[in-house]
Parts: structure tokens; sequence; C-alpha cells
């Protein structure tokens, strides 16, 4: 109520100095973007009421091929980047010796990987994530998915069953991370494409219990990408197509050294990093290992 008070109060003031453009920008409740003049206001609208926005064909079809050719790479073993972790699919363990873009389904922490972690430093997608983000930029988490087709062998992981990415986050404020997200091809709902439950970046942290809310499946084409607050409450369907389908994945967050490590755990083990990882004696607490795989993508480095 406060707040409405204020922002009318605002509106009156704006109102008396003219200029329609400064009164369109109080109109709404700003929290969770910022204005850099690459989103337009509609666009944040959007943003600021449901928690996502998609932005057409934002990454052009020369770079999701240099994409698809450094993940061939690391199919294939011609590229080991360090630090990598790899995913395989459940469902094809007994060929897992044989190195097959078929086998894996997904990598994360791919920041050493060059022509890879090219996708976190894109101009077109860095801007849009400094509407979300500000202007000092640090990747925090990087994911290549190659969703199989289901099998139904067991591939329960790769559901991707209902739930908030920061749960997987320690760092705070959550309003300053975004997820984007970026269809390598085209994703519609038989192929289990994501679905996101609009307005749920306004709820808290939940355990597991979510509510019973309107879906919106994101049909996507090649470049489109979605930008997601980190409460968004999102997941995706099964892959009913035989082909696979690959998006490439960038969590980009400020980083201000507020931590919430309640869940370090889970965090850990969703995440990827596990003791045999980095050894059990390491000493390293969470935030160290997030330190250690942040880069810096633009700006500044405001901390730590
Ligand atoms: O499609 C999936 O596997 C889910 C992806 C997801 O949850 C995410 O990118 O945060
Ligand atoms: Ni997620």
């Amino acid at each position: 109520i406060e707040q409405t008070r204020a922002a009318a109060r605002l509106r009156r003031i704006l109102g008396h100095l003219g200029g329609s453009s400064v009164r369109a920008v109080v109109s709404f409740g700003v929290r969770y973007s910022l204005d850099n003049n690459v989103l337009s206001l509609e666009q944040r609208k959007f943003y600021e009421e449901n928690g996502f926005l998609v932005i057409k064909n934002l990454v052009s079809d020369a770079d999701i091929q240099r994409f698809r050719v450094a993940f061939e790479k690391i199919c294939s073993e011609e590229s080991k980047p360090a630090g990598l972790i790899i995913i395989r699919d459940v469902s094809s363990v007994e060929s897992e010796d044989i190195p097959s873009e078929k086998t894996i389904a997904r990598i994360q922490d791919y920041q050493e990987d060059k022509e890879l972690f090219r996708y976190c430093t894109l101009p077109e997608v860095l801007k849009c994530v400094e509407c979300f983000t500000g202007p000092n930029i640090m990747a925090m988490h990087t994911m290549l998915i190659n969703k199989p087709p289901d099998t139904g062998k067991g591939q329960e992981d790769f559901l991707a069953p209902l739930h908030q990415d920061l749960h997987f986050f320690p760092f705070r404020p959550s309003n300053c991370i975004v997820c984007a997200w970026t269809a390598m091809e085209h994703i519609d709902r038989n192929s289990g494409c994501l679905a996101v439950l609009p307005g749920t970046h306004k709820l808290p942290l939940k355990p597991h219990e979510y509510p019973q809310w309107e879906v919106v499946h994101l049909v996507m084409e090649k470049g489109d990408t979605v930008f997601f607050h980190p409460l968004l409450i999102h997941g995706s369907g099964r892959n009913q197509t035989q082909g696979f389908w690959k998006v490439c994945i960038h969590v980009a967050s400020v980083l201000k050294d507020e931590w919430d490590t309640s869940q370090e755990q889970g965090e850990k083990k969703a995440v990827g990093i596990e003791d045999k990882l980095y050894g059990s004696d390491s000493g390293l607490d969470l935030k160290d290992i997030w330190m250690f795989r942040a880069r810096l993508v633009k700006g500044e480095r405001i901390t730590l």
C-alpha cells in the first residue's frame, strides 16, 4: 500500500512536469527489471508480471552452428575442457564407453570451453541480461541440454519436474539473477518444451509443493531466447519425438557477496558439485566453489 501511495504521489509530481514516457515508467511497480533502452516498456511489464520473457530470433544461426560443433567435439572427446561435467543419458548406460552425441544428455560448467562460453558473452544476450541484473554481470552457471527422445527406459531425470532454479543457487539477491535459455532448434510441446507457471516468481522459494496454476508451454524456434527469474516455477515434459533437441543455458547474476547457504547439500548435488570432483577434504565451501566457477562477462567485478 505504501508503495502504491508513493507511486501515485510520484505520478502526480511527474504529471505536473509533463512528459508521457516518464509517466509510463512509473505506471507499474518496477521490481524485477531495469531500464537500459534495450527492452521496451511492454516487454519489461511482461517480465514484471510473468517472470519470463521470450525474445524471438535473438541468437544467429551462425552462432548456434558454432555451439553445435563445439558440443560435438566434446561428445567425440576431441575437446576436453577443464571442469566440464558430463551427464549421460541413463537409458544408454550400456553404451557408455562409446563417446557419442546420443549418450550425453547434458553438459555443465562449460566455462573453459572457449567456443561454448561465447554464448555467455554474446552482446545481444548480455544486453537483455543487463535489464535484469544491471551492468556488472557474472556468468555463474552454464549448461547445454541435449534432450534425448523418451524411450520409456527410466529417464525420469530428463522429465525435469516443476522446480525453481533458486534452490540450486546460494547467491543473492534473487532479483539480480536471470537465466538465459536459447533454443538451438524448434522445440514444441511434443518434444517436451519448457513449461512455465507465469507469475510464480513473486512467490517465495518453496520446498516441494507447487500451487495449482496455469501452465504455459513455450514453443520456440531456433535462436529464440527466454529470460526467466530464478523463482519462476518451470519444468519440461517428455520428448516424444525421435530426435534430440538442444538448448544453451546461462545463468547470470551480479555478485554482491550475499549468500544463503541453508540448502548447501542439496545444491551441491543438484549442480553436480560432488566431493568426487573437488575432493571431500578439499576444504572448499559452497561459496569458494561458486567463486571458482563464476566468470565476469560484462562490467566490473564489484566484489570478491
Ligand atoms: O528442459 C529441461 O531439462 C529443464 C531445464 C531447466 O529446468 C532449466 O534450464 O532451468
Ligand atoms: Ni530449471
